[in-house]
Parts: structure tokens; C-alpha cells; sequence
């Protein structure tokens, strides 16, 4: 069906924009091809210089998705999964990014965005129920509904290392790498960090680099990747069974087909377990080891004897023994820091100019000129690359300066960490709706899966409140407050809080420690959202 046309003006006393967007990535493109097929004049914002989000400044050499390509991908429309072909299993930055390129022109979606422009500021007209925003390039713009389609893993944790603008060489951040490429042949580079990012960067630039030294923090736990080329045949089937393929997601956990764990990891036997855990590492899938037992995620024992199966491997990979064991977590439970999925990582440290330097051994003490030194010595360097993440969930919300209800900001409402109804609304910001945010299933799911849940319960809710002549939805401060003791409540019964990591915000100082996302899966999270709805959108005031 085409585009419904949007009216071009609106009509007197009304704002400018029914719907602004702020981000052009997965969130922001679905959400503008829904809205403006209720008849919305909607707008996007991006602050890039092109769409793709997430895709578009994720260059670095190695960036690819972690979630198979077809459950990464938008399910929405049927022709769409029937025209796109995905090359791998794990598709590559580039191609992630061809795809959105491709849904952005079939569905005809650019001419609603502007491209280079970043919302900076946004302030609620109680009287009129309108945002009234501005953006960096000086556009002042009114619209009754924001949408914060701005990604969790997008504002970039500034790297807080002493010294590190005195730095002679080239300095580069995984999630800013330029566009022409960095070339790094034959240069002795510096990576700072270990987490997916770094993961997937050091045995592509273990190909290229004469000299590359790790500086690790905390080591991660990765699992094969097993990436392959998809066959004519895989693809032909899965065309096929698309429908299905979409239904059975739809109903899953997380948004990803993978079977539902059984029984404890205490109660199996040794041989079971073992059986359990080789076919979860080999299964390629970053969630195939994490989901073989019910407490692998809730049990430190049961835990333990699953670290324990990786550290294994990882000393079966790595041939030198010191590099193994600086390599093998030990002071955190499996999968409360999220797993990353490994192709050639373990491996790049067997190559002669490969290095790991375990910083919780011999600690960073500050960047030179010159390179690195640590408390062993200085690690000259040409170029540093700074893979040391992001200041998820709440950093490219709190980025935007939010006014609400009572002039009362969202950095001061969430001094203390975010709070929210069902992820979608905080009370005191009405019609202030946010995509894959905190206190929601987000980084625990399939990105694409919770993003397309989210960008249609917002246009089901948009929808209602129009057919019913309303202006106004905000959540109500004690549904709020219910929902974040049950978010609190449902992490609280995981391994996962007393981690440090960017789950809990402790990977950005001064952060509140709040774990960020709903533990209870993108399964009963869907059917809370739902069951507000039915109820008259229970929780949140309608005026
Ligand atoms: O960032 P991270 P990332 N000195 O925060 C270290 C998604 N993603 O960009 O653990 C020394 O995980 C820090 O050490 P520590 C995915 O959800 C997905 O790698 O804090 N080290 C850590 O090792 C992922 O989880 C894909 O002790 C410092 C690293 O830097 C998320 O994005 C690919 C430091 C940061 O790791 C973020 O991943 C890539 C310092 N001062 C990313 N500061 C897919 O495949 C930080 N570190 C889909």
C-alpha cells in the first residue's frame, strides 16, 4: 500500500509536526514509516550525516551484527523479506547498512528526514500539550508527539584515561571510525578495552597492524561465531518459511529461535553437562550456552560450571598459558557482562606480534606522547584505538536537554537512574515516547525485534489518542513506580546486579549503578504493553 500523504500544513493552533523523531537508525526509519501511515506530518531528526544509526558509525574493520541476519532484520513486510538477500549468517556492518539504504528508499522515506541536524533541546507546552524543540543548526520546531528513536549504544563513553590528549599518534574510537578507513598497515597500534567491540576489531587489525598491543581490564567471554556464507538453498527455504519464521520469533523470548533452557546445571550430571555446553559453544549462537540450563543466570555454582567449560577452551585456543589465564574471566559470572561472539579473537594471541597487557596486573597509569605506560613500563604505540564502549541506555536521552511537566528536567529526574512506565513514558514528559530504552527489554533482546514492539505499540497508542480526540498520554507516578520495583526486582533475582558493567551503568563514573534493562523477557514484557492497551491504556492519564 502507498504512503498515506500527509496534509502539508497544519491546521490553525495546531503545532507544526503531529510526530517528531529524533535518529534515522532501525527505530527511527520504522517509526517513521508507521506514523506517516496513519497520516501523520512527521519529521525525523539525525544527527549523522546519513541514516543507519548504530550501522553508520560502527565502521571500524570487523563490525558485524551478532544476531543471525534474519532475525536482525524487520519483519514488517512480507515483500521486503521476500527481495532482500542476506550474504552470511552474521551480516557485516557494510551490508547491515546497504539494508536499511534499501527499506530507506522502497518505502520512500527520505524525504521526511533531515540529515545533520541534532535535537539538543526539548521543552513541554503544558498548556498547549505540544514539545517544542530545537536543534543544532538552529531549526526551532513544535510537534505534539517526540519520539526518542536515539539508540542505547549510542552515546560514546568518553575514554577516561589520564594524558590521553597528549597523545602524538592517531587516536580513534571504534564507534567514530572514519569513513575513508584508518590505515594501520605496518603501524604498532594500542587497543584499549576487550569488550564485542574489540572482540571483533583485533584479529582484523592482527592482519594488518606490525605490532598490536591489548590493554585488557576485564577479560570478556567470548564464543565461536562459526560466520559462514548462507547457501542459495538456506536462502531459497528460509523465503519459504518466512511466515512462519516471523510467527515463531514473534512469540519468542528474545527475538531470536533458540530452545527455552531445561532443568538445573546442579542437577545434570557431569557427562550431560558437558554434552549441554559443547553443543551450546558450537551451536555459533550468542545465546546457545547461556540458555542451556534455568540457572545459569540466576546460580553462581551453576554459573561456575559453565565459565568454567569456556575457560577451558579459551586454554585449548590460546597457546601461551599466561595469556590464557589473563584472558580467562574469573571475577564475574557468564553472561552478567554481555558474551561476545569470536572470530579469531582467542587465536590473534598466538600470532608473534600480538600482546596482551593485563591492566589488572600491571594498571594504566597514563597516556604519553609516545604510547602507553603502565605500571611495567611504556608500551610505545602509533595509534591508540579507543574500544571502551558507550554510556548505554540513558546517554543519548540524557544527551537531548529535556524539559518537562513543572520545568523539571529529565537529567534531574533520573539523577538517581532512569524510571519510566513499561519503557515507554516517564511520568512528568508526556507524549515523550522512547524506542528500546531503559528500563525495557533492549540489550537482553533482538534489537530489531523490541524496536518494531515498541514502534508499534507508540503508533497503536498515537492512533487511540487521536480517534478519541485526545492531546495527552503520561504515565502515572505510582504505575511508574510499580514498574521500576519490578524491573528492580526481576534483575534482583539474576546474577546479573552485582556485576560491574555497562548493564548497571557502572562502566561510566559517576553513573547511578540501576540495572538498565527488564530482565523478565521481551516475551512478558510484550504482553504487559498489551494488556495496558486493551485496559484503556491502564497506567499512563489520557487527557
Ligand atoms: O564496549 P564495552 P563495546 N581503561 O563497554 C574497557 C554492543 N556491540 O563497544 O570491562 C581500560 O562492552 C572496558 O573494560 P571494563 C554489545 O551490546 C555489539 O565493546 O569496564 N579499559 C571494556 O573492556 C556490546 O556489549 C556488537 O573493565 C577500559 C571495554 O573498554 C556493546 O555494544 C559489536 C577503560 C568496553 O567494552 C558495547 O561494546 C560491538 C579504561 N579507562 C558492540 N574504559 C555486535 O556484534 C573502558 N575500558 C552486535
Amino acid at each position: 500500500r502507498p504512503a498515506a500523504q500527509h496534509p502539508a500544513r497544519p491546521a490553525p493552533g495546531e503545532p507544526e509536526l503531529d510526530a517528531a523523531v529524533v535518529g534515522a537508525g532501525f527505530a527511527g526509519l520504522y517509526q517513521l514509516y508507521r506514523l506517516r501511515r496513519l497520516g501523520l506530518r512527521t519529521r525525523v531528526f539525525e544527527a549523522c550525516g546519513d541514516i543507519g544509526g548504530t550501522w553508520y558509525r560502527n565502521r571500524y574493520p570487523g563490525a558485524r551484527c551478532d544476531i543471525e541476519s534474519a532475525a536482525y532484520s524487520y519483519s514488517f513486510s512480507p515483500e521486503l523479506d521476500q527481495e532482500w538477500e542476506w550474504s552470511e549468517r552474521y551480516a557485516a556492518q557494510p551490508e547491515i547498512l546497504r539494508y536499511l539504504h534499501h527499506v530507506a528508499d522502497r518505502f520512500d522515506l527520505r524525504r521526511d528526514i533531515t540529515l545533520g541536524t541534532r535535537v539538543d533541546r526539548a521543552v513541554y507546552d503544558e498548556a498547549r500539550h505540544i514539545w517544542r524543540l530545537t536543534t543544532d543548526t538552529g531549526e526551532a520546531v513544535t510537534a505534539r508527539f517526540v519520539v526518542l528513536a536515539t539508540g542505547c549504544m549510542s552515546a560514546v563513553k568518553e575514554p577516561d584515561v589520564p594524558g590521553a590528549d597528549t597523545f602524538a599518534g592517531r587516536t580513534l574510537h571504534t564507534a567514530d571510525w572514519p569513513h575513508e578507513g584508518a590505515d594501520l598497515a605496518g603501524r604498532r597500534v594500542a587497543v584499549i578495552g576487550t569488550g564485542c567491540s574489540a572482540v571483533q576489531l583485533i584479529p582484523v587489525l592482527a592482519e594488518q597492524a606490525a605490532a598490536l598491543t591489548v590493554f585488557q581490564r576485564t577479560p570478556v567471554y567470548a564464543l565461536p561465531a562459526h560466520n559462514r556464507p548462507l547457501t542459495a538453498a538456506e536462502t531459497a527455504e528460509l523465503k519459504a518459511r518466512y511466515p512462519e519464521y516471523r510467527a515463531a520469533q514473534r512469540r519468542s523470548r528474545g527475538g531470536t529461535l533458540v530452545e527455552p533452557p531445561t532443568g538445573s546445571a546442579l542437577k545434570a550430571d557431569e557427562a550431560e553437562r558437558t554434552a549441554a555446553y559443547e553443543a551450546g559453544w558450537n551451536s555459533g549462537l550468542l545465546s546457545g550456552l547461556l540458555r542451556t540450563y534455568t540457572d545459569i543466570l540466576t546460580d553462581r555454582a551453576a554459573n561456575e560450571t559453565a565459565a568454567e567449560h569456556i575457560r577451558a577452551k579459551i586454554r585449548a585456543i590460546v597457546a601461551d598459558p599466561a595469556t590464557a589465564e589473563a584472558l580467562s574471566p574469573r571475577t564475574y559470572p557468564f553472561g552478567t557482562k554481555r558474551p561476545c561472539l569470536d572470530s579469531g579473537y582467542y587465536a590473534a594471541y598466538n600470532r608473534p606480534h600480538v600482546r596482551l597487557v593485563d591492566l589488572a596486573r600491571t594498571p594504566l597509569t597514563r597516556i604519553t606522547p609516545g604510547g602507553i605506560r603502565t605500571a611495567e613500563g611504556e608500551h610505545p604505540a602509533d595509534a591508540i584505538v579507543f574500544a571502551t564502549g558507550f554510556d548505554a541506555l540513558t546517554g543519548s536521552q540524557l544527551a537531548v536537554d529535556i524539559v518537562g511537566k513543572d520545568g523539571v528536567t529529565l537529567r534531574e529526574k533520573w539523577a538517581g537512574g532512569p524510571r519510566n512506565h513499561l519503557g515507554l513514558l516517564s511520568a512528568g514528559f508526556p507524549n515523550l515516547f522512547t524506542v528500546l530504552g531503559p528500563l525495557s527489554p533492549s540489550v537482553l533482546s533482538n534489537a530489531v525485534f523490541s524496536i518494531e514492539q515498541h514502534v508499534e505499540w507508540i503508533t497503536d497508542c498515537i492512533a487511540h489518542l487521536r480517534g478519541a480526540g485526545l492531546t495527552e498520554i503520561d504515565a502515572t507516578p505510582e504505575a511508574e513506580d510499580r514498574w521500576c520495583a519490578h524491573v528492580a526486582e526481576t534483575a534482583a533475582a539474576t546474577l546479573y546486579p552485582d556485576t560491574a558493567s555497562w548493564y548497571t551503568g557502572a562502566n561510566v563514573p559517576g553513573k547511578p549503578r540501576v540495572f538498565l534493562a527488564y530482565a523478565g523477557g521481551a516475551d512478558r514484557y510484550r504482553e504487559a504493553c498489551e494488556a495496558s492497551a486493551r485496559d484503556g491504556y491502564r497506567g499512563f492519564a489520557l487527557s
